[in-house]
């Protein structure tokens, strides 16, 4: 189950260092306003998860911006593991003052505790079993099954808690919406495709014109309409009705599907 408010608040209680999960492409719109509350007593260090289908130069941008002020961020491709030893290397470091403060206390032996929070589908449960070398959470886009709690070790130094803290998005701003749709964080239903796909083909074009032209072998003319791009890419892939008329439903389904699974090239949504 999904952890309430509540819920996280109060596992809160035991944890020493928070693990916020961001999606690389959309940092500033997997951002969770709550987080800022929970970390008020806490070290928090950030994970730019999805790394690998983000644009490079962007997301050291925003490794940059963290560190300006004063957060530790990674770069984070879960699937592989990429990136998860410089997170425990991370947890080290900001651990070592706590475990001075429980030293100096007589709390000898106490390990770190961490715990990972953030929006759905940003990669928690795969970052956790990646850490856990095992599968402990259930990965997909359904919220995991309930169990009871339980530490991972990681090693000598490091616990986890096994359930990750699942928050939602602030979908009442617009454009957090539309950029969290773009990344398939928005469950399917949520969103009218064709809009959304037409709002990212606009993105792209603006700011990854020659990827667009690569991956559907056109030439953008300038001042071109974005609608009249897409009915182009659509006769190219032949997302075409009987009568010759574009069939809107497939070829926005597939310029999302195109860009959700990194086949238009690494592209990131958000700029510090
Ligand atoms: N390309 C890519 N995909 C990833 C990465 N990390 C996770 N994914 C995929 O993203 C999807 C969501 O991953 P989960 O680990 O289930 O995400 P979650 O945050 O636990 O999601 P909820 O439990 O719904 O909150 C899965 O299809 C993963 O395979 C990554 O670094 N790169
Ligand atoms: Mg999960």
């Amino acid at each position: 189950m999904a952890k309430t408010k509540k819920q996280i608040i109060e596992d809160l209680k035991l944890i020493d260092i928070i693990v916020e999960v961001l999606d690389a492409r959309t940092p500033k719109s997997s951002q969770n306003p709550d987080v800022r509350e929970y970390c008020k007593n806490k070290k928090k260090i950030i994970i730019l998860n999805k790394s690998d289908l983000a644009d490079e130069n962007i997301t050291t941008k925003w490794i940059e911006y963290y560190k300006k002020n004063n957060i530790p961020c990674i770069k984070v491709e879960a699937n592989t593991g990429k990136g998860l030893k410089d997170v425990i290397k991370q947890i080290k470091i900001e651990g070592k003052e706590i475990k001075e403060k429980y030293l100096k206390s007589g709390r000898t032996g106490r390990s770190i505790k961490v715990m990972v929070l953030g929006i759905p589908n940003v990669g928690k449960s795969t970052i956790i079993n990646n850490l856990a070398k095992r599968n402990v959470a259930e990965v997909g886009n359904k919220p995991g099954i309930t169990k009871t709690k339980q530490w991972i070790k990681i090693d000598k130094e490091i616990e986890l808690m096994d359930t990750p803290g699942m928050l939602w998005p602030r979908l009442n701003d617009e454009s957090i919406a539309e950029h969290l749709a773009f990344v398939n964080t928005i469950g399917e239903n949520a969103i009218d495709n064709e809009q959304i796909s037409y709002d990212l083909l606009k993105y792209l074009v603006e700011n990854y014109k020659e990827k667009i032209e690569k991956r559907y072998d056109i030439k953008i003319e300038n001042g071109e309409e974005i609608i009249d791009i897409r009915d182009r890419i659509a006769l190219k892939k032949g997302a075409i009705l009987s009568g010759g008329r574009i069939n809107e439903q497939k070829i926005s389904d597939m310029i999302l599907t195109d860009f959700r699974t990194g086949k238009i090239g690494r592209i990131s949504i958000e700029k510090p």
